[in-house]
């Protein structure tokens, strides 16, 4: 079964960011540029094909990609971002899903950013937040329902988004910060708590048989170590201080046909 990573290379503007919890503070971009190259190279690593859209100059934060589409194997949903400045990015990342999944279109007055949607077999959690609204999320809700998912919204306080207060770390391990998520949302998984002195420590990316993570973060790395998940440790600083996080950078999906 063949794995895609779908990604889009480090815009040119992307000390333009959007910043919500963070200060701006000055982002080397061909730093930036090399550690998503590296951040491919993981995907690669663990065996998927990954496929780059283009630097797009006008859309300072569209190497986030996960924001602009959650994929299902039924159906693949294109968000309406939170934050204005990023819609324009939807319609590139949807190009190329067409091709493999029909779409379904969240629509205004909803919003939805993918990185509030954190999929745990067919349980379905979003956060409501400032980017993504209720409207946002019983609009996904029609999209996937039909296909057997259940949704559940989910409380988020004190961050960005859902998935940088929760991931799945391993298929039966939720890596938490119970500060801004509270853990009991997710039922039928295990919980692991981040370090408390490393609030941001809640997001990997699971892929293949192990967990891409930020190097920034060695005391849940170590908590990670522990319950026996393999970690890929990745540098990626500058794409942190666009607030970004791993799972951001790529959109992945099964081939079912081609
Ligand atoms: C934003 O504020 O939208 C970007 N600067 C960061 C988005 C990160 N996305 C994600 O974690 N899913």
């Amino acid at each position: 079964m063949s794995v895609v990573a779908l990604t889009r290379e480090v815009s040119p503007a992307i000390a333009r960011c959007e910043l919500v919890h963070l200060e701006r503070r000055p982002i080397d971009v061909d730093l930036a540029r090399e550690q998503h190259r590296v951040y491919e190279a993981a995907l690669r690593s663990e065996g998927c094909e990954v496929r780059t859209l283009p630097a797009d100059p006008s859309l300072p934060d569209s190497v986030f990609v996960e924001d602009a589409a959650v994929v299902f194997d039924e159906v693949a949903v294109i968000a309406r971002p939170g934050a204005a400045s990023r819609r324009a990015e939807t319609e590139s990342v949807a190009d190329a899903l067409a091709a493999h999944r029909p779409l379904s279109r969240i629509a205004a007055p909803a919003t939805l950013d993918g990185g509030d949607v954190l999929r745990i077999g067919h349980s379905v959690y979003v956060g409501e937040t400032g980017r993504t609204n209720r409207a946002g999320i019983d609009q996904l809700a029609a999209a996937v329902t039909p296909h057997g998912y259940a949704v559940h919204p989910v409380a988020v306080r004190g961050c960005l988004h859902l998935k940088s207060a929760a991931t799945l770390v391993a298929p039966d391990t939720v890596l938490c910060n119970s500060r801004w998520v509270d853990p009991a949302a997710f039922a039928g998984v295990q919980v692991l708590e981040v370090a408390h002195e490393e609030p941001g420590a809640a997001n990997g990316l699971m892929v293949g048989e192990r967990l891409i993570y930020p190097s920034s973060f060695p005391r849940t790395a170590r908590r990670l170590a522990e319950r026996g998940i393999e970690i890929l440790s990745l540098n990626v600083s500058e794409l942190q201080k666009a607030e970004g996080a791993v799972t951001c950078c790529s959109l992945l999906f099964t081939i079912l046909s081609e």
